[in-house]
């Protein structure tokens, strides 16, 4: 299994075709996925049922030529399992209950145990892994510490997160005090998931591009280096390679190369070969179409992995993927396209 071409990328090791995996593969855009959905009641039960969150995970992998399956769940289950009280509404997205807000609120935090508070994760992971079969790695994850503190702040999305942000400027300490048992609680999560089975992990730093340069490197990269120290010295998170993807965050490349992990995931702002000149052999590199490719046609969906394809250039360590998730509007058999695609325009000629 360690020979999957997904694994030998992350390690920059020569494989038969580019990898590829799509953020959000088991979503709203798969009508199997919204038949399981609706059978759950909820998108939280669906979380907290390892059955079908299993079932979900494998659907896009019945469908397609994947190289990965990544564990049906959702960032937020760290805050829900720190009292937080998460629901997902049709539609409006991801609300928590009881938003932390004042100093006592975050004194009162503590770091949630894998096995008991987030049981249904591992219990999925573990379930995952027996029903694939080692077809395909199983890739774990979890939200970044700036990311997650972003909605246990706010307590739904923003287009801005001000609400956090004046947080971290009014009281730095408060903000840093959050952060820590987020951080902590963000890397037992991940090695616990190794632990049960995940064969990859990533760190999804969605909000990271929110932050100036500085507030970047305080409030999120310091909180990404300790996640990826701690896997490298925690005995299977160790073996287990990490991606870091911290979206909007380019000018930090280098910086994120640095911390340790295995790869980086990139939105699309930035074209494969610039970001590989920039970190080098250092790290393996994720991504990065814009998920609007799979709006148009499939000649042109062709056409725009051939070109990511040869920005990247014939080296490895490449995983194929979007730059950021699938939205719920595609066409399923787009998908079709862009994954046979990339095996087949980067079979050696
Ligand atoms: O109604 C529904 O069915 C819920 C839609 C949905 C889905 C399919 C949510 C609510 N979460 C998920 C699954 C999910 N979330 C996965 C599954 C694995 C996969 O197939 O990729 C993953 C990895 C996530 C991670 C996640 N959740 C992130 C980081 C990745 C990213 O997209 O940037 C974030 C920011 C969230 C929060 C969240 N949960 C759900 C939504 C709609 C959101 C985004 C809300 C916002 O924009 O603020």
């Amino acid at each position: 299994m360690s020979d999957h071409r997904f694994l030998r990328a992350l390690r920059r090791e020569p494989v038969d075709r580019t990898p590829v995996w799509i953020m959000r593969q088991a979503g709203r855009y798969l009508p199997e996925y919204r038949a399981t959905r609706a059978r759950a009641g909820s998108f939280v039960n669906l979380c907290k049922t390892p059955e079908l969150a299993c079932e979900v995970t494998l659907q896009p992998i019945a469908r397609y030529a994947l190289d990965a399956a990544i564990l049906f769940s959702d960032i937020l289950t760290i805050p829900d399992a720190m009292g937080l009280g998460l629901s997902v509404e049709e539609g409006t997205g991801p609300r928590l209950a009881k938003p932390v807000r004042t100093h006592a609120d975050i004194a009162a935090l503590t770091a949630p145990d894998p096995e008991t508070d987030l049981r249904y994760v591992m219990d999925a992971v573990r379930l995952i892994r027996r029903e694939l079969h080692d077809k395909v790695p199983l890739i774990g994850f979890a939200g970044s510490p700036w990311t997650l503190a972003c909605y246990m702040i706010e307590g739904q999305g923003s287009a801005s997160f001000a609400r956090a942000k004046a947080l971290a400027l009014e009281d730095p300490a408060t903000m840093h005090r959050l952060l820590d048992v987020v951080a902590r609680s963000v890397a037992v999560y991940l090695a616990a998931q190794a632990a049960a089975g995940a064969q990859a992990l990533m760190v999804f730093d969605t909000w990271g591009g929110l932050l100036a340069p500085d507030m970047f490197r305080e409030f999120s990269l310091r909180y990404l280096t300790q996640i990826a120290q701690s896997s490298q010295s925690h005995n299977v998170a160790k073996s287990t390679p990490l991606i870091l993807f911290s979206k909007g965050a380019n000018a930090h490349l280098e910086a994120l190369a640095d911390t340790g992990c295995a790869a980086l995931g990139l939105d699309w702002t930035i074209s494969l070969g610039a970001a590989r000149a920039r970190v080098g052999q250092r790290v393996a590199l994720q991504g990065n179409l814009d998920p609007a490719v799979l709006h148009a046609s499939p000649t042109a969906i062709r056409t725009q992995v051939k070109q990511a394809l040869a920005d990247f250039g014939p080296h490895p360590g490449h995983v194929f993927n979007l730059g950021h998730g699938i939205t719920p509007d595609v066409d399923p058999e787009r998908v079709r396209v862009l994954i046979d695609a990339v095996h087949e325009l980067s079979a050696p000629g």
